[in-house]
Order: C-alpha cells, then sequence, then structure tokens
C-alpha cells in the first residue's frame, strides 16, 4: 500500500513510524510512506501556510492553497483522502479494515485551529481517533497508519493472527501471562497452564465477557442491526 501525508511537520509521522512492526513493513515494501509540505508550496518570501481565522477569535488557521497544492502533487485517480480532524466520524477497527483495503491512501493533516473549511471538499472521509484535542492531526495519522499497517496481509507473522483480537468480534480481549509461572508470588490462572484447551477457551470467554462489562459495557452485546434492517427493506 501507498500512503501520503500532507503535513507541516513530518517528522512528527515519520520517526513513531520508523519503529518496530510499521518500520518493519516500510523496510520490506509492504508500506510505501510519503510526506508532502504545503510549505514547498507557498510563494511569500516568509514561506506562509497560515492566516488569522475570518470574524475573529484565537489561534491561526492553514490556509486553503498550500493544501490544496501539496495534496495536488500526490493525489491519483486511485486516491482515497482522509482530512484528520476532531470534528471526524470515530476511527475504529471496522474502519481501519476498510481502508487496508485502499491501495494508496493520503492523509491531510490540520495544525493549528485547523485548515480553512473550503478544503474539506477534497477529502473523501474526515475521521478523528476521539473525543480529545490533539495538537495536530499528524498524532492522529500515525495511530490510523498504524492499525491500517499491520492488516496488510504479510505484515504480521504467523502467530499475530488478527482474527481473535480485541474489538475485531466486538469484545476485548482476555489477559495475557507468560512465564514465569509465579512471578513475586502472583500466579497465573490455573486454567492456562491446564494444557486443556477447552477449558482455556472457556476461560478466556469468560475473562473477555467481564472486562468488557466493565470497561466497556458499550461494546457488551453489541447490537446487530444490518442483519435485521436488510429484511424490512
Ligand atoms: Cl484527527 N486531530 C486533532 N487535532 N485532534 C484530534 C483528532 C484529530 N482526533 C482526536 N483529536
Amino acid at each position: 500500500m501507498r500512503v501520503d501525508a500532507v503535513t507541516l511537520f513530518p517528522g512528527m509521522i515519520d520517526a513513531p513510524l520508523s519503529e518496530s512492526i510499521v518500520g518493519r513493513a516500510r523496510a520490506e515494501g509492504f508500506l510505501e510512506l510519503g510526506f508532502v509540505n504545503p510549505r514547498d508550496f507557498t510563494e511569500d518570501r516568509h514561506r506562509t501556510v497560515d492566516d488569522k481565522p475570518y470574524g475573529g477569535g484565537t489561534g491561526m488557521v492553514m490556509m486553503a492553497e498550500p493544501v490544496y497544492r501539496a495534496l495536488k502533487k500526490v493525489r491519483k485517480k486511485n486516491s482515497f483522502v482522509i482530512l484528520l480532524t476532531p470534528k471526524g466520524r470515530k476511527f475504529d477497527q471496522a474502519a481501519a479494515l476498510e481502508l487496508a483495503k485502499k491501495k494508496h491512501l493520503v492523509f491531510i493533516c490540520g495544525h493549528y485551529e485547523g485548515i480553512d473549511e473550503r478544503v474539506t471538499p477534497l477529502a473523501d472521509l474526515q475521521l478523528s481517533i476521539g473525543d480529545y484535542v490533539l495538537t495536530g492531526g499528524e498524532p492522529a495519522a500515525v495511530a490510523v497508519i498504524d492499525a491500517v499497517t499491520r492488516l496488510i496481509p504479510g505484515v504480521l507473522r504467523k502467530g499475530d493472527a488478527t482474527v481473535n483480537e480485541t474489538f475485531t468480534d466486538g469484545l476485548l480481549e482476555a489477559p495475557h501471562y507468560t512465564r514465569p509461572a509465579v512471578w513475586r508470588g502472583s500466579e497465573v490462572p490455573a486454567a492456562l497452564v491446564s494444557g486443556n484447551h477447552k477449558l482455556i477457551a472457556e476461560w478466556r470467554g469468560k475473562q473477555a465477557a467481564e472486562l468488557t462489562g466493565k470497561h466497556r459495557p458499550d461494546l457488551a452485546r453489541p447490537p446487530k442491526p444490518a442483519a435485521a434492517k436488510k429484511k424490512g427493506k
């Protein structure tokens, strides 16, 4: 997959995505990550990319033209363009699975108070990573690119399967343990060391249900409106 980021601060995305599994995915060619900086598309002496908001108010707003020109440089016919903004649709695992099917993603990262609203029609999708405010779209781009990259076939080694993991089946995962069996007096649950696969599966199912109910009651027993709706239509 090819990914390009339109950003004033490419290092905020490049550095974290040079480590660990995504770093390896880039080195092995599963992910091609490029950057384009709106500042390189300015024409004034100060290379201005932001200005005061019309109507007054605090902070600065990113100007439309440098962002437009940067996007134009990387956008192709098959590109899917995502604007990162706290006002966007909430990113989740289902969205990650959808994005993982695309050939080319382009992320537009706002900074300061945001980008001139007139660039929003250039995006196919507006995404937020949660209900809190970041300094810019860059850390959000890192989160989304990370979640999507690990879903590209071949990126995860066998044993890192993405089938039974948290959110994929609508539940949080059961807790994990590794050696030693007793650590500072704390024991691994008996079911996990029993060697009985049925018992282990039952224990994990119960733990997942309990944990989801406690930490994420909104996820517990997810409704299935898709199936119910289809019949009526
Ligand atoms: Cl995509 N951008 C910013 N600036 N803040 C956020 C966000 C995005 N998602 C959550 N908070």
